[in-house]
């Protein structure tokens, strides 16, 4: 069951939801660069304007406040603040972050800052981006500038949405801005997006700041038991979760995941010292969930996002999937949260994400999202029976509150428990927000 003081709230990001990429002295990050490439993104949508956010935050405050929210988390893009990635703090970017957490605490609405989900200022990525080591270093800098402004009115703090994506779709398999296919760049941008994460966690930790990161976690079994199978399970094991909770939680890489990606890179990217840093930097843990992975051995070798690991095959389950082709899997949440507990016991965590696209249909009287609400039902039971298990599971944020820019997918894929309309901007509430909204007001299901 979830206790009175369980976080409920909803997660955006900047760049999906804000437009407005050329105003008050905002730098081109790298997701403009990219999204500006011939064949990048489905339908060669840009977050241009994307929900229009920036100019419609009152409004879209005033929507969580009458879905109860208790938390937003949202994200700060990087090159509003410093349009080229160093130096000096554009202030009319950052007094647009402050008018936001003002908005949200005059409603009673506790802001969950992330500060990079994935819109690096290009400037930096032409330095050479996350495989190089000064990236982190300007972040850790970012980061001090950011709190100096609003840490007298945020508590707790994100440093990184998904590593992972940054590093493998980043610069491994070019589906994400940059757009790089370079598996050893990707296996160093991982170590330094961490290295950023403790650099910022130690610029920004202070008596009354919380600091985590938000990872994207899944729980993966192998197809059968043949050894292949096994051993596929344990790679996608090793590089989706473990590459990033080891380092954090424990202070050192899991030395099998070592020893598949040195068939990539060695490893003199890592000072000593680094893992030091990065092992002493979480208070909290942010969960993103929202499919389980079914893996087995193949004989073709394929190139993923999981480099080093070439003869790895993702197999079909058999469940209902959503618009994005995910499988639907509210017990591999379960799996996830008990296996944190045993394996990475202390932390507490929250559900930083957790939703799905469906393809949505407005009619007269609303939209009927009949999918959606089951989907989060499920997987809010799985929440409920790991706190039974004794899972530290602190909070809950459903993606997303608004439909956004889906990345290399573009606006097709919609999330949002609120459809946007993106010709007029109108936002509608779904009968899954109706259905958070008495989700909330009860403290549970
Ligand atoms: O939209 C993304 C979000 O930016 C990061 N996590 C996954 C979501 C759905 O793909």
């Amino acid at each position: 069951m979830f206790d009175p003081g369980f976080l409920w709230g909803a997660a955006t990001s900047s760049y999906q939801i804000e437009g407005a990429v050329a105003e008050d002295g905002r730098g081109p990050s790298i997701w403009d660069t990219f999204a500006a490439t011939p064949g990048a993104i489905q339908g060669g949508d840009t977050g241009a304007v994307a929900a229009d956010h920036y100019h419609r935050f009152p409004g879209d405050v005033a929507l969580m406040a009458g879905l109860g929210l208790r938390a937003y988390r949202f994200s700060l893009a990087w090159p509003r603040i410093q349009p080229t990635g160093s130096g000096p703090v554009n202030q009319r970017g950052l007094d647009f972050y402050r008018r936001l957490t003002d908005t949200l605490l005059d409603r009673g609405i506790q802001p969950w800052p992330t500060l990079y989900h994935w819109d690096l200022p290009q400037p930096l990525e032409d330095r050479g981006g996350w495989p190089a080591r000064d990236t982190a270093e300007r972040f850790a800098e970012y980061a001090a500038l950011v709190h100096e402004a609003l840490g007298d009115r945020v508590t707790h703090w994100t440093t990184l949405n998904e590593p992972w994506c940054s590093a493998f779709l980043g610069y491994a398999t070019g589906r994400h801005a940059p757009g790089r296919r370079e598996p050893d760049a990707a296996v160093r941008a991982a170590h330094h997006l961490l290295l950023g994460h403790g650099l910022a966690a130690e610029a920004i930790r202070s008596d009354d700041s919380h600091v985590g990161i938000t990872l994207n976690l899944t729980h993966v079994t192998p197809v059968g038991t043949e050894p292949a199978d096994l051993d596929a399970a344990r790679r996608i094991d090793g590089m989706q979760n473990r590459l990033l909770l080891d380092p954090l939680l424990r202070g050192a890489y899991p030395e099998d995941v070592l020893a598949d990606l040195r068939e990539v890179t060695g490893f003199g990217h890592v000072h000593d010292g680094d893992l030091k840093r990065i092992g002493a930097s979480l208070d909290h843990l942010g969960v993103n969930y929202y499919a389980p992975m079914l893996v087995g051995g193949s004989s073709t070798p394929t190139q993923s996002a999981y480099v080093g690991s070439p003869l790895v095959r993702v197999a079909d389950g058999g469940r209902p999937r959503t618009a994005m082709g995910w499988e639907i899997d509210e017990r591999g949440l379960l799996e996830l949260l008990l296996r944190l507990k045993d394996d990475y016991p202390a932390v507490p965590l929250y559900i930083t994400e957790n939703g799905a696209a469906f393809d949505d249909v407005v009619e007269h009287d609303g939209v009927h999202d009949a999918h959606r609400v089951a989907y989060l039902d499920g997987h809010l039971r799985s929440c409920a029976q790991a706190i039974g298990h004794g899972v530290p599971l602190k909070g809950y944020f459903v993606w997303s509150l608004l439909d956004n820019f889906e990345w290399s997918f573009g606006y097709g894929p919609r999330f949002g428990i609120v459809h946007v309309d993106y010709a007029t901007q109108h936002r509608t509430p779904k009968d899954s927000a109706r259905w958070y909204a008495e989700v909330i007001r009860r403290g549970g299901l």
